[in-house]
């Protein structure tokens, strides 16, 4: 087993596609940390079930669409552990411990829980959509991960999670690493093109959505309609000018360049020049991801291999991580043979 620092993060495999905030807010800091660190990266299909559950044959689909996404997007099997979520039973397992040790109240505050169960009615949810991050922390406890490379959106979540692990050490000795939240700047939250109050999600409408498998025609065509404002200046101010912001920020981390030096270099001119630039460094990013995806899906039997062998050495930690936290929990141990 190695040294190094341990990284772990999940993706759900819900819609058609990875959108542009997923890469930029998490998926590119995964690539970058299969150096030097120990990496788990999981689909997390038990997840995508919480909210509106998919068709079955929809729901395989997407799990195998993100995970050669995520391959085409950089990951590669021999420097990290790629896994689908359900095919590691400690997952729920754990779960169901840490759901022992959540308050009422505190599972209630959960942000995302409110705004995702408050758009249906929270009659009308079901109560895996309430227990939601408490799975995600046995994801990210089970693997004794130091670091989660997460969106903004996630902090509350991983907020929970630390607090969770400092329970259980707290209660039944120490067991679980606390872990951090590794948020990138400038890119940990990209907004909706056509709603800048809201963040750019799967779940959201097209119109708002770049999906890294548009066509770059759809890809010009919604960032050129993003909604901005009418002062016409060119300037970084997320509070003032938040769909302005938003463009400058994405066009920032699809050229690797410093915010304030695209604001700089845009300084003076039109919204239409830089929505322009903004489309072509998308596209320059989008058009060999998207051949790449698809030629890793026409191999469904190549990415399962990849996947199984992701699984078996998740497995072999998550079984580890379980045995002690069963153990100490006072579980009584099963006696083989
Ligand atoms: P859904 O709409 O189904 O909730 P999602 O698009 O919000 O999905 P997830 O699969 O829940 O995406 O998230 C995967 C990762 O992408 C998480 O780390 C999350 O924080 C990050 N992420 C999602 N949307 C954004 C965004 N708009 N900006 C930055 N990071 C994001
Ligand atoms: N809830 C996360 C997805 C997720 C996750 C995880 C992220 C599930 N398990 C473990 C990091 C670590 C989301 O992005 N909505």
């Amino acid at each position: 087993m190695s040294n190094q620092p341990r990284v772990l993060s999940g993706i759900q495999p819900t819609g058609e596609s990875m959108q542009l905030g997923n890469y930029l807010g998490a998926v590119r800091n995964w690539v970058q940390m299969q150096d030097g660190f120990d990496a788990y990266y999981c689909v997390v299909d038990l997840h995508a079930i919480t909210l509106d559950p998919p068709e079955p044959a929809a729901l395989r689909q997407r799990t195998r669409i993100v995970a050669a996404q995520l391959l085409a997007a950089g990951l590669d099997p021999d420097r990290c552990a790629l896994f689908v979520q359900s095919h590691v039973p400690e997952h729920p397992q754990l779960s169901w411990v840490l759901e022992c040790l959540t308050g009422f109240g505190e599972a209630s505050r959960m942000t995302q829980f409110k705004d995702k169960s408050a758009k249906a009615g929270v009659d009308r949810q079901g109560v895996g959509l309430f227990t939601y991050p408490i799975l995600q922390a046995a994801d990210i406890l089970l693997y004794q991960a130091d670091q989660v490379p997460i969106g903004e959106d996630q902090r509350q979540h991983l907020e929970l999670t630390r607090n969770l692990a400092q329970r259980f050490n707290a209660r039944y000795g120490q067991t679980f690493v606390v872990p951090e939240a590794y948020i990138p700047k400038g890119a940990a939250k990209i907004l909706d093109l056509q709603d800048p109050t809201a963040k750019m999600s799967k779940s959201r409408p097209e119109a708002g959505t770049v999906y890294l498998s548009d066509e770059p025609a759809v890809i010009t065509k919604k960032v050129r309609r993003a909604v901005t404002d009418t002062d016409g200046e060119i300037r970084y101010d997320p509070e003032r000018k938040p769909g302005l912001s938003n463009l400058l920020a994405i066009h920032a981390a699809f050229t690797d360049a410093g915010i304030d030096s695209v604001e700089k270099e845009f300084s003076g001119q039109g919204y239409g020049a830089l929505k322009n630039a903004v489309a072509e460094s998308v596209i320059a990013f989008a058009q060999p991801f998207a051949a790449r995806s698809r030629e890793l899906l026409d191999d469904p039997a190549e990415l399962d291999r990849i996947l199984a062998k992701g699984a078996e050495r998740a497995r072999a930690l998550a079984s580890v991580t379980m045995a002690d936290a069963y153990a100490k929990v006072g579980f009584l141990p099963a006696v083989v043979g």
